[in-house]
């Protein structure tokens, strides 16, 4: 039953893995990858071997190696069926995991480490170049899953329903990571209010870059 994640204290796809095993109550390995020092460890010959898209989180559970963050957490779901973090119902479980895509998918590779690295680099873009597209990927993003949130929310605690779901799960982590460009979440004030409620839960607290054993 051991568990063991490949994690880096500010990676936001970690933070989502780190949320969902504190929730689920599991006691897991940290493994923390640098991404920055000596080129980055994520990028070493032995952490390829498990992960050949060279990104942190990994998860591995019992000799078994998973990669990309909404397939470990599925598959934490799968294997660790409580407390549920998908409803029971499919159209339920389409819109969590909508809002979950629209995280993972469609924001945060946008303002990924590579890619603001060859934003920098190969493009020579500066601060304020980089800081704006940042945040303009965050802005649209953020203005859709407003309206879904609204939409979805029973309680305006959650992004669906009264409980925590994996929209919640993948939410928080893109907040925090909007703090970093100074985004002012005022148009999204759905969005804020239910960020704000899962932000003070223990389990997102636990998660959350500074208190990991290799947060700087
Ligand atoms: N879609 C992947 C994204 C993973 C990812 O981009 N991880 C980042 C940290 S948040 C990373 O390892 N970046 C290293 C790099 O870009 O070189 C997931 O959800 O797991």
């Amino acid at each position: 039953m051991a568990l063991r994640l490949y994690t880096y204290w500010r990676s936001s796809a970690a933070f989502r893995v780190r949320i969902a095993l504190a929730l689920k109550g599991l006691d897991y390995e940290s493994v923390p990858r640098h991404l920055l020092r000596d080129g980055g460890e994520h990028r070493r010959a032995d952490y390829l071997a498990l992960n050949p898209q060279g990104l942190v989180p990994a998860l591995e559970h019992d000799g078994t190696v998973i990669t990309q963050s909404l397939a470990i957490c599925e598959y934490l779901e799968e294997v660790f069926p409580r407390p549920a973090l998908l409803p029971a119902e499919p159209s339920g479980r389409a819109a969590v995991r909508a809002m979950a895509l629209a995280v993972a998918c469609d924001i945060h590779p946008l303002n990924n480490l590579s890619v603001l690295m060859y934003l920098r680099g190969e493009l020579g873009q500066g601060d304020a170049a980089v800081t704006g597209w940042t945040r303009h990927w965050i802005d649209r993003g953020f203005t859709a899953l407003e309206q879904l949130i609204a939409r979805h929310s029973a309680d305006g605690l959650h992004c669906f329903g009264a409980s925590v779901t994996l929209a919640d799960v993948f939410l928080v982590p893109q907040v925090v990571n909007s703090r970093r460009v100074q985004l002012d979440l005022a148009p999204y004030p759905t969005l804020a209010k239910v960020a704000q409620h899962l932000e003070s839960l223990p389990a997102f607290r636990a998660a959350r870059p500074e208190a990991q054993p290799d947060a700087e």
